[in-house]
């Protein structure tokens, strides 16, 4: 078969809710992908920052195919000899009481907007059926019609009505605004969603302090404050966690993504008591939620996280990155922003020629990235990405960009 024939078929029987660019992959190891016809690229998408420690792991594979020889899923009808090994593993990785295990991202959203309302009714006093929980323009939680009910981008939620009330949208990097909203509501307000930086509206990095501003009003106010790390966290901005760069502590943690090294869906809600336990037995739950495979797999995943210092590295080649794209020479770069190994191009259209266009050339050159929103490229490979290995995709995305900037 030939590239072509593997995507028609995808045409044919496959739904059309994704448009990718026009690359069919066979192989992951590391930072490199292979696509049918044995051609090599780096990964500069990581997907979506899901594979962090690179692609098939060994120590992560290995984990996943013991355990699948073993067990896989026992449901949480019953226990098993897995999930509380993770349980205390996770929740004393990352310093909080318990842990609500789930598989994607947006059911993780979807657990932490639960744990918020039942905290604000349960401990907070308000009102049954009128929590508010505030969220910021440009968010990305997931695709659910919760979720979408909550962001601003006609391309989530449009057509997908009618939606889950409840929600206060205000800028993002702007805590006056929140300030302004909990001095008017503070009282129903349950919680504060943020993205530490927002991966999908374009790699936008808030301005220093920004966090611990939110973090210190919801403090003053009683609302708690979520931080969906799904993407920004395990090591991906240079720290373990992007609210770390502010100290901030935030009171329910989202995770999903890396935290699997991209091996297996896993995601999960760290909170302590006072906020956990306000949820009882068969009031929430998942099918695959906490299974035994998913445990051993992310146990492994973040066990690579610290063995091979990523966060230091995101740290160190993020920067390396950030300084070689700034000396390439074109002008249909208009700016370049990130934290860590988490990038952006913002992308000036030049004689008709766009971020799609300079993708397309960039997987002629061997490195494979994407737009978001149109003209944004997102450059975040696997942490694990070494100094030559940056040198090298940095002068193929330069040829790329010279080539469609002719
Ligand atoms: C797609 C990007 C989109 C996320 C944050 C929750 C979720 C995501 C901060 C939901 C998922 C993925 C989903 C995927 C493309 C990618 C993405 F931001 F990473 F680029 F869409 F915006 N919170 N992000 O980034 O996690 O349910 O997918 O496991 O839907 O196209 P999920």
């Amino acid at each position: 078969m030939k590239p072509q024939d593997y995507i028609d078929r995808e045409n044919r029987y496959g739904s059309h809710n994704y448009h990718p660019l026009p690359v069919v992959l066979e192989r992951g190891e590391g930072i490199y992908l292979w696509d049918v016809e044995r051609k090599r690229y780096y990964d500069f998408l990581s997907s979506y920052s899901a594979v962090n420690q690179g692609h098939c792991h060994p120590k992560i594979v290995n984990a996943m195919t013991r355990q699948s020889a073993m067990l896989t899923l026992t449901s949480r009808a019953f226990y098993n000899n897995v999930l509380g090994e993770y349980e205390e593993y996770v929740t004393k990785y990352f310093g909080y009481d318990k842990v609500l295990p789930m598989n994607t991202g947006a059911e993780a959203d979807e657990t932490a907007l639960k744990l918020a309302r039942r905290w604000g009714y349960l401990k907070k006093g308000i009102p049954e059926n009128e929590a508010i929980i505030v969220v910021c323009d440009g968010n990305f939680h997931g695709r659910t019609i919760t979720i979408v009910s909550m962001s601003t981008d006609p391309e989530s939620y449009g057509g997908f009505g009618p939606f889950t009330p409840g929600f206060v949208k205000i800028p993002y990097n702007d805590a006056n605004a929140l300030e302004k909203v909990l001095n008017e509501q503070g009282a129903k307000v349950a919680a504060f969603l943020v993205e530490p930086i927002q991966g999908e509206a374009g790699v936008y990095v808030p301005d220093d302090g920004y966090l611990k501003r939110c973090y210190d009003l919801c403090k003053k106010h009683s609302v708690l404050f979520i931080a969906d790390e799904i993407q920004t966290g395990i090591a991906r901005t240079g720290k373990m966690l992007a609210c770390e760069h502010e100290d901030v502590r935030p009171d329910m943690l989202v995770l999903g993504k890396a935290i699997s090294g991209g091996v297996f869906p896993v995601s999960a809600v760290l909170a302590d008591d006072d906020i956990m336990l306000t949820i009882k037995p068969g009031e929430h739950g998942s099918t695959f939620g906490g299974n035994p495979v998913a445990c051993r797999v992310a146990i492994a995943a973040l066990e690579i996280v610290k063995e091979e210092s990523l966060a230091e590295n995101a740290m160190r080649m993020g920067e390396l990155f950030r300084k070689k794209m700034s000396e390439v020479k074109s002008n249909m770069i208009e700016l370049i922003r990130g934290k860590g190994l988490l990038n952006a191009v913002v992308i000036r259209n030049k004689n008709g020629k766009t971020a799609w266009d300079v993708c397309m050339e960039m997987k002629e050159q061997g490195v494979l990235a994407k737009p978001t929103h149109g003209n944004i490229i997102r450059f975040a490979p696997p942490l694990i990405i070494m100094k030559n290995e940056i040198l090298d995709a940095v002068d193929r995305i330069a040829r790329a960009f010279e080539i469609v900037g002719r």
